[in-house]
């Protein structure tokens, strides 16, 4: 018979957004107010942003366990990622979580990825605290924003009691919660107070063994693999004998060599750990995401985590460029593909796939962005490779081609809405709503192609002068739109190996942007700028000025180039087309042809945007 009771003692939260809602900030306030860090003490800002990429970049890109305490009451914080690509963060994180804060930016109001997060919310069935966020800003509109945040509930099919959710109002930069805008706080007690009042605590059946699921990995030196997750039922001892259940239903025995919990920021030695708490525990190499551990006597699967389909594909090789081998440590296929295969243990929105031939792979996952920050992660680990073009993954049923389909978000100024309108219905995009609500901005919704959206940004933030905003949620699939370019521009090609001079690139200018400055490597097929036309062009970026024409000594004014922006993984991997690719090296981002040889590529058709 089931003996349900909670676990008073514990709460476990996520805490959700869209990107920038100030999550991570929150944090930090719930650390200080909680007695963490003793008064006076410096303390980094976004302390949970850890890794290096979060803190250069300002954004969160895993989801993070940590703790307080609050009236004897511990409560475990997941922080997580609101950029759109690390979606697949938020699904992990919830799977550990009884409950979720919702935070919504006082100004912004709900977004797509607001949307998004309380879906997944919705799905798991998790009470949801709201709290209006930053509502310190001079554009603040929070209860505006409360009656949006109403209508997205009633969107989303939340029931009675969903839509009776409790709300707050805050700046979190500032640790300050409160009920009603008028009211005077300076302190986050009445958010702590409304978590251990609204989130239920987490619920065990008394008569059930230990079993818990696995929501997140990680690895240390000397205990090896880290199993993390909450605790559904049971109590879990060190030295514990255990199996582990994986996804092919094998029970691996494990005896559990360390057991921790987390108590702030830091993990902390347990003998013992208790039912609806989040461990840490050690003593098994072989676990995946989603398996159970669970006790050898009474071995009961929980349900695995299921994450959305990646939605964007892209190849990985290694690199082929004749400059390889000479910056980077790391170089080998067997050594990328390990750590291919060793992010898709951590990362369970990533796929990896080996193709026949030994030295290509393809790599699945939500989005270029979250592309681009695993290949910038390994290129500082000191890897080389090459990567192609993001592509969408088709699929297919009864015979029809079907894509996957974004709704676009824009909100900007009007006199900007023509070409972006046109920008988009070339790329197969449909205006489905606009608002004008006369204040100079307008908002308008697209539906359109994920594939259109891939090097888009940049021309959007050119075309509204760097204040339009624009926002994507995953939408489905739908029957494959047809073709479109994905570029207007063609690249210019350097035609042999050398190095770039001032006067040869001086001259190349007028065609078009150029990607390189004087006194850079260049080989044969390697991409120096984008042309203006549509087609490639071939040059020679090494070329001396002839000794001859050379009347007086002394610096030469007329060969003095204009900057150049540097190119960045981003930029790069949004930049190139089907036949060509990203060479990434620990020191350089350089572009090249498939085919570096010029008269082989005019044998070669010119190539077509292919799916
Ligand atoms: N005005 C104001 N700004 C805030 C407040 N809280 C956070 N911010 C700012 O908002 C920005 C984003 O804060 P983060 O805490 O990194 O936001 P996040 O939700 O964790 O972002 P991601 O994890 O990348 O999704 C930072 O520049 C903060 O300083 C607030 O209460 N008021
Ligand atoms: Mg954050």
């Amino acid at each position: 018979m089931k003996k349900t009771i909670r676990n008073e003692k514990i709460r476990n939260i996520a805490i959700i957004a869209h990107v920038d809602h100030g999550k991570t900030t929150l944090v930090d306030a719930m650390f200080r107010q909680s007695g963490l860090f003793r008064p006076g003490l410096e303390v980094d800002e976004r302390i949970m942003d850890s890794m290096d990429l979060e803190r250069e970049r300002g954004i969160t890109i895993a989801a993070k366990n940590c703790s307080v305490q609050w009236n004897g009451v511990k409560i475990n914080i997941i922080d997580t990622p609101g950029h759109a690509d690390f979606g697949g963060e938020v699904e992990r994180a919830l799977s550990m979580a009884d409950g979720a804060i919702l935070l919504v930016d006082a100004s912004e109001g709900p977004l797509p990825q607001t949307r998004f997060v309380l879906k997944k919310t919705f799905e798991k069935g998790l009470k949801v605290v709201v709290v209006i966020n930053k509502i310190d800003r001079k554009d603040a509109r929070p209860d505006q924003i409360l009656d949006e945040i109403y209508d997205l509930f009633i969107d989303l099919d939340a029931d009675g009691a969903q839509l009776d959710f409790p709300y707050l109002y805050a700046i979190g930069r500032e640790g300050i919660a409160k009920k009603t805008l008028a009211e005077k706080r300076d302190n986050l007690h009445l958010l702590f107070e409304t978590i251990l009042d609204e989130i239920p605590a987490p619920e065990y059946d008394l008569e059930e063994p230990f079993q818990m699921l696995v929501s997140d990995l990680g690895y240390s030196d000397y205990l090896g693999r880290l199993a993390i997750g909450r605790i559904s039922n049971g109590k879990a001892e060190f030295h514990d004998s255990m199996v582990c259940i994986n996804d092919k239903g094998e029970h691996l025995p494990l005896k559990i060599s360390k057991l921790q919990v987390y108590d702030g920021m830091i993990l902390r030695e347990v003998e013992a750990a208790e039912p609806g708490d989040i461990v840490v525990l050690s003593g098994i190499e072989d676990v995946k995401i989603g398996d159970t551990i669970c006790t050898r006597e009474h071995p009961k699967p929980l349900k695995r985590i299921t994450v959305d389909e990646p939605t964007i594909s892209m190849e990985f090789t290694i690199n082929t460029s004749p400059l390889s081998g000479k910056e980077g440590k790391i170089v080998q296929s067997g050594k990328i593909r390990e750590r291919l295969i060793k992010e898709t243990l951590k990362n369970v929105a990533i796929r990896f796939e080996q193709t026949e031939d030994r030295e290509r792979f393809i790599v699945k996952g939500r989005g270029e962005f979250q592309m681009a920050i695993l290949i910038e992660t390994m290129r500082r680990e000191g890897f080389e490779l090459s990567v192609g073009r993001p592509k969408v993954i088709y699929k297919h049923l009864n015979g029809t081609i079907l894509e996957p389909i974004e709704t676009l978000f824009v909100d900007c100024d009007e006199h900007f809405l023509g070409v972006v309108t046109e920008k988009l219905s070339i790329r197969k995009g449909r205006l489905t709503n606009l608002v004008n609500n006369q204040s100079g901005r307008i908002r308008a919704e697209f539906s359109i192609p994920s594939r259109a959206l891939i090097g888009y940004r940049d021309e959007f933030l050119t075309d509204t002068k760097g204040t339009g905003i624009m926002n994507t949620l995953f939408a489905g699939y739908e029957p494959f739109r047809g073709d479109f370019p994905t570029r207007f521009t063609g690249s210019i090609v350097s035609d042999r190996q050398g190095n770039s001079v001032a006067y040869a690139l001086y001259h190349l200018e007028p065609r078009g942007r150029l990607f390189i400055v004087p006194g850079e490597p260049i080989y044969a097929g390697m991409i120096v700028g984008e042309h203006n036309k549509t087609v490639d062009i071939s040059a020679n970026p090494s070329k001396e000025k002839k000794l001859t024409n050379m009347r007086a000594s002394g610096k030469d004014e007329s060969t003095v180039c204009s900057p150049v922006q540097p190119m960045t993984l981003e930029r790069a991997i949004n930049f190139i087309k089907d036949d060509e690719m990203v060479e990434v090296t620990p020191q350089s981002i350089r572009l090249f042809k498939k085919t570096l040889s010029v008269k082989k590529r005019h044998l070669m058709q010119p190539s077509k945007n292919s799916h």
